[in-house]
């Protein structure tokens, strides 16, 4: 080992493997290692938040005999921390050089300049990663799922959740990723589950069918499911469902404060429409509380006040209610073009000592950036419905192009190959 010389390696940690010791091996040669331990928001940035927190992971690095200091590194970013320590090296594997890591290395590279600094690439361990090794545990336990959800929440400007209403579409979810971005999570939404079947959204889908479509989805993917429980039925009931939900993996369960005969919230006229007494749905929300197995499984009251015309006051003094009686979020739903009034609840509701995070659902105000959204205080967005949506056209314009043509062939040009729809499931 060089004497006086700093060797900065940034690492995330989540699990140790020899492609870490690798690292820590080369390090040691050029000098003392500072480890920048990556926070959950910077590695949330660009990928799954890990499974330890930030000091289970400091503990472990810290009692590493070849590491000297560990301090944290709060983006991907390398530059303010190579600023402040002035390293002579860097050491990272080589994988970095393409990928969603690839500007960072140029930045790494471009700051060691300054004073001299160089960067050592060891080849990366090939056939190791704490995504594969991560990917095996979460499949076989669920509770890592359930947890997670409140994690994003706690770590990420805005958890991205995006409507899933069967296994492919579920796969759909877990692999897009564009550049640093991709969806959280999935939303198994009444609209949608009920659609599927032929049903209307008023709760004729029983949550025995609901929770064995979304068990399809479970089997094949990762990321957290956020479900959609109407008014959550009769209170006396909601311990059994809530048992299913969390031995299924679920996350989550939104609960809207309507009782009588559900309409779907974004259907103009809502004559009829019935909200729920606050201290009813509140005691709702107090045993979904009492019965979940895990404190992560989270409660998010939906409420519905300026669905059914009540104003921001309604709004805000159920919000309060609710949260009081043990809510971790609160959905503020509406259906309005532009999504003022739920900015404005957002504004009022800030300013309460029980303050929790909100949840938007921008259907009719489709126009929302997540960038305003994360400015006004949301902490979730679900986007509800554009899955169906985008496949139901689809679907009927190929079966319209079939029959106008008397056979298949037109049709060919505006659907994926056979190949791909083969290959589109592994099978190895
Ligand atoms: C759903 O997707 O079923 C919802 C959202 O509950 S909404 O359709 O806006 O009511
Ligand atoms: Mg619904």
């Amino acid at each position: 080992m060089k004497k006086n010389k700093i060797v900065y390696i940034g690492l995330s940690a989540d699990i140790l493997h020899e492609g870490h010791i690798n690292i820590i091996n080369t390090a040691k040669k050029y000098g003392n290692i500072v480890v920048g331990l990556l926070t959950d928001k910077a590695i949330s940035s660009y990928k799954n938040i890990p499974q330890l927190s930030y000091k289970q992971r400091e503990i472990i690095l810290k009692n590493i005999k070849s590491i000297s200091k560990v301090i944290p590194q709060n983006t991907l970013d390398y530059t303010d921390n190579l600023n402040l320590l002035k390293p002579n090296f860097v050491v990272h594997g080589d994988d970095w050089k393409t990928g969603v890591q690839k500007l960072t290395r140029l930045k790494v590279i471009k700051t060691l300049k300054k004073w001299g600094g160089k960067l050592i690439e060891p080849k990366y361990t090939k056939n190791v990663s704490s995504s594969i090794i991560k990917k095996k545990i979460s499949e076989s336990y669920p509770e890592n799922r359930v947890s997670r959800l409140k994690r994003l929440i706690y770590s990420k400007d805005i958890v991205r959740i995006l409507e899933s209403h069967n296994a492919l579409t579920g796969l759909i979810i877990e692999t897009l990723k564009l550049q640093n971005k991709e969806f959280d999570g999935m939303w198994s939404s009444s609209l949608t589950d009920s659609a599927i079947k032929g049903l209307p959204d008023n709760s004729s889908l029983s949550f025995s069918a609901r929770i064995s479509s979304l068990n399809d989805m479970m089997d094949v993917t990762t990321k957290p499911l956020v479900f959609d429980a109407d008014n959550g039925g009769q209170i006396e009931h909601l311990p059994f469902l809530i048992r299913s939900l969390e031995r299924s993996g679920v996350s989550a369960i939104i609960m809207e404060d309507k009782v009588g005969l559900k309409k779907n919230s974004l259907f103009k006229n809502q004559t009829g429409t019935k909200q729920d007494k606050p201290k009813l749905f509140a005691k709702k929300i107090k045993k979904i509380c009492t019965s979940r197995k895990s404190q992560d499984f989270m409660v998010i009251a939906r409420i519905e006040s300026f669905i059914v015309g009540k104003g921001l006051k309604d709004a805000l003094q159920r919000a309060d209610i609710y949260s009081k009686a043990g809510a971790d979020a609160i959905l503020i739903h509406s259906k309005e073009k532009t999504p003022s009034e739920i900015f404005s609840f957002a504004r009022e509701f800030k300013k309460s000592k029980n303050y929790i995070p909100l949840v938007s659902v921008p259907s009719t105000y489709s126009k929302v950036y997540e960038k305003d959204l994360i400015k006004n205080g949301f902490k979730l967005v679900i986007y509800a419905n554009q899955l169906l949506r985008a496949a139901y056209p689809s679907m009927q314009n190929t079966a319209r192009t079939i029959l106008k043509n008397s056979r298949a062939f037109e049709a060919d040009k505006k659907i994926i190959p056979i190949k791909e729809i083969i290959n589109l499931i592994k099978n190895d």
